[in-house]
């Protein structure tokens, strides 16, 4: 494993050839690497297969490898000629693999055959997909519906995750959390309220039109390469770029595009931002309200000229909540602006000033807003700052969350979700001639309480990694031993398949980089982008095990062992012909997916629509909404002496819990996760030396211990007050009860903690 360790300032650009040598180093890690260079050409492009990191958008007009760093990893680590076999499991105990690092774990490759936990003699032991499916399905049946849990990581298909929510309603429940409820749940829950729509207004056109971007807590860099292409070519056609982030993110500041020989051979670097604020964790409800009053004040010095500055007309027709946001706005002082974003008004101002010329604003956004106890603000105020100039519902502006998961954005869309409001139950009882559940159902934070309680008794995970994405991992762990039933649907293993139920299973299945033949022939599924376009993927890769199934007939053999059989619920049909699902989901949602089997294969996909867009509000009061924030700053509690606000980052190694390696390329953290990053004048503050090894501890005033460490001190340009750490591996100091108070979405972008030394 990783044996040096060293921090340097990364020197180059993001993209180039670093890029290049990231993509060939995981290339030769694998012995058929060259087949899967064949399968790289395929990617994101019409007919092809789309790439199962991000969500970003597929466009049709395609580079010859419309893939960047992490998409190529990410297929090769799905293609990976590894194997986790039985045998592997006959050697290691589970107690013993419950002590392997996430690393390890997946070092091992693709999980080839269904595995049962067996008890006594502490191992996973091979078991057949019928023997597998009767007992969990006799499990399900003596258990209430409303103690099981059915999770998903937003990886699974629109075909997997409409037939997976049908099942769990057709079994009784609505208890349907997903990975989005720790991610952008937030916009989920704040778009909804405010624009009628949980789901950003652009489409992938926008980016050529807009005149301004402004990007809050989002690190494209790493997260979404691809989207450094539209950014180089906004940044040459002289489009301003304002960047509000705690950290330098070099994919944010210079791009050496690995698409464009004379760029590569020259090095010739693109600037990005042209601004770059480093304001602090949880600042940004202040910056926002920093960049509104400038507008504001223009706005009155303008109408001395008989001109305004704020679009009066869209305010007036579309919009209510203006006249207390904007007495708010010009209450609120400029000293409490600085220092509740850590910015100064100058350069609030400078920001508000580019804001105020640009016709067409995107207003992009990542976990840096989301992840906060005051979250759903954060978000709000970027809906008011768009709102005050028009710039939702026309060309080449809006809101642009930048979805995580490559179809978290789409499971939702088809009925992945605990709120029985959002989806069209009516339709589901007419469809398949049966009563859905009403009742509201456990979101992620909810399920993990109901398992520290011992409410929830069965958990069912299709994909992820559960155990290691949320809050409070330790007492998570030890509860989670005491469910009677754990069922994990995946391609490899990791942590969460080790801290088993009582009975357990292991089903492993196809990924979506590989072939899958149903009775019919090749099937192929769809999946939705950040900007709600539908793709269909299709894959020819040989999958890396003939026991494997695909989620659909894994959803499909679960269901049929737990529920009656019902006449319109046609499971083996439908696994036989995947187009026959489709023709569900678009009798179940006719607005958005109407000749879905026509449309899937578009070059560049189909949209599916969007009424914020078209300035229809699908609000209680048929209007959007401005938001008056109640406080300045979205971290949830107050500073204190000693206590720092700990953000939780993503490294370019990683996707999630799956660790690649430990090459931090782009902020020069190199060797080793185990860091922890502050700026040398706190780390002088805190009386600590720099390369000194140090713990955090948990500083939520809930009198719960909690501690991750040791962590290497390490020089870091950061705001005062703040310390940067990894996740997954600091989530033991995160309390279950630190989430945004609309949505739940834990806020592991402002942690409390303290330093032990
Ligand atoms: N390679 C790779 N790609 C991925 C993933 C991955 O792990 N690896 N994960 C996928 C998933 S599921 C998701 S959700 C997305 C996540 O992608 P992002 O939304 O980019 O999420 P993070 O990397 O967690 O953090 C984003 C940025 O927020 C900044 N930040 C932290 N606190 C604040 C704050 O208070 N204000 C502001 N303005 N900024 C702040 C951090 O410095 C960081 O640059 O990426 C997806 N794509
Ligand atoms: N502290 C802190 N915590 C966080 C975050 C943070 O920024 N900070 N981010 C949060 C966010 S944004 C998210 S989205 C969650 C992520 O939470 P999850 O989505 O639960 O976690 P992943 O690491 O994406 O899941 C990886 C696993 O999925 C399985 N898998 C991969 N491909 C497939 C497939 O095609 N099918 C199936 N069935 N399984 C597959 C593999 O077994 C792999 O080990 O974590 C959240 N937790
Ligand atoms: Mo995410």
């Amino acid at each position: 494993m990783a044996s040096e360790k060293r921090i340097v300032e990364y020197k180059g650009a993001s993209g180039g050839w670093g890029s290049l040598r990231g993509i060939s180093s995981a290339l030769l890690s694998e012995r058929d690497g060259l087949a899967a260079i064949g399968e790289l050409m395929r990617q994101n492009k019409p007919r092809g297969f789309m790439c199962v990191s991000c969500a970003w958008a597929k466009p049709a007009d395609y580079h010859a490898f419309e893939f960047c760093e992490n998409g190529a990893k990410a297929t090769l680590w799905e293609l990976t000629s590894r194997r986790c076999t039985p045998e592997f499991f006959a050697q290691h105990s589970v107690t013993e693999l419950r002590g392997w690092a996430d690393y390890d774990l997946e070092q091992t490759g693709r999980l080839t055959h269904p595995m049962r936990y067996d008890a006594p003699k502490d191992r996973y032991v091979p078991c057949s997909w019928d023997e597998a499916f009767a007992a969990i399905g006799a499990e399900l049946k003596s258990l209430d519906p409303k103690s099981v849990i059915f999770y998903s990581s937003g990886r699974a298909s629109l075909e997997s995750s409409y037939l997976y929510a049908l099942f769990a309603r057709l079994y009784g429940h609505n208890n349907l959390p997903d990975s989005s409820n720790m991610c952008h749940e937030t916009t989920s829950a704040a778009l909804k309220k405010l624009i009628g729509v949980g789901v950003g207004t652009c489409i992938y056109e926008d980016l050529a039109d807009a005149d301004a971007m402004f990007f809050f807590g989002q690190n494209t860099g790493s997260n979404s390469p691809r989207l450094l292409h539209p950014l180089q070519d906004a940044a040459r056609r002289g489009v301003p770029i304002i960047t509000f982030n705690p950290i330098r993110e070099k994919g944010l500041e210079v791009f050496v595009n690995p698409q464009n020989p004379t760029e590569m051979l020259t090095g010739k670097e693109t600037r990005i931002s042209t601004q770059y604020y480093q304001v602090k964790p949880g600042g940004d409800i202040a910056a926002m309200m920093g960049l509104c009053k400038y507008v504001l004040a223009a706005d009155e010095a303008a109408k001395a000229e008989g001109k305004r500055v704020l679009d009066a007309d869209f305010i007036e027709r579309h919009t209510h909540g203006f006249d207390e946001f904007a007495a708010k706005v010009r209450a609120t002082e400029w000293a409490e602006i600085e220092a509740a974003s850590g910015l100064r008004r100058s350069d609030l101002e400078a920001a508000g000033a580019v804001y105020a010329r640009a016709s067409r604003v995107i207003g992009f956004y990542g976990m840096g807003l989301t992840q906060h106890v005051h979250g759903f603000e954060n978000v709000a105020m970027l809906v008011n700052l768009l709102m005050l100039r028009g710039n939702i519902g026309r060309d080449g502006a809006g809101l642009a969350p930048v979805r995580g998961h490559s179809n978290v954005q789409g499971q939702r869309t088809v009925g992945i979700t605990e709120k029985p409001q959002l989806v069209p139950l009516d339709k589901y009882a007419a469809q398949f001639g049966f009563e859905p559940p009403r009742e509201k159902g456990m979101n992620t934070v909810e399920a993990c309480e109901g398992i520290l309680s011992g409410k929830v008794k069965a958990f069912i995970g299709l994909g992820g990694n559960f155990v290691r994405a949320i809050p409070e991992r330790e007492a998570m762990e030890k509860a989670w031993t005491r469910m009677r039933l754990t069922v994990q649907v995946a391609t490899k293993l990791n942590h969460s398949h080790l801290v088993n139920g009582e009975a357990a299973y292991l089903l492993p299945c196809i990924g979506r980089t590989e072939e899958d033949i149903q009775a019919s022939g090749p099937q192929a599924v769809t999946m939705e982008d950040s900007f709600s376009t539908i793709h269909g993927s299709l894959a020819r890769h040989k999958p890396a095990s003939p026991d494997l199934r695909s989620e659909i007939a894994i959803v499909a053999g679960l269901a049929k062992a737990t529920l009656a059989p019902n006449p319109k619920v046609k499971w083996d049909e439908w696994v036989g012909d995947y187009s026959l699902i489709r023709d569900e989901i678009a009798k179940t949602y006719p607005d958005e997916f109407h000749d879905l089997n026509a449309r899937m294969f578009a070059p560049g996909g189909f949209y599916r629509g969007n009424k914020a867009r078209e300035r229809i509000w699908k609000t209680e009061s048929g209007k959007a909404a401005f938001t008056t924030p109640a406080t300045l700053s979205a971290t949830g509690f107050d500073d204190a002496p000693g206590r720092y606000r700990l953000i939780t980052l993503r490294s370019n190694d990683q996707f999630n819990t799956t660790i690649y390696g430990f090459s931090d390329r782009l902020r020069g953290v190199e060797g080793t996760r185990q860091v922890l990053l502050m700026n040398p004048a706190e780390i002088e503050r805190a009386g600590l030396k720099e390369g000194q090894m140090v713990s955090l501890v948990s500083d939520a005033g809930d009198g719960v211990h909690r501690q991750a460490g040791p962590l290497k001190v390490t020089p870091f340009k950061l705001p005062d007050g703040c310390l940067g750490a990894y996740y997954p591996e600091m989530n033991p100091l995160v309390a279950l009860s630190h989430h945004d108070r609309e949505s739940k979405t834990p806020a592991a972008k402002s942690v409390p903690v303290r330093i032990v030394a």
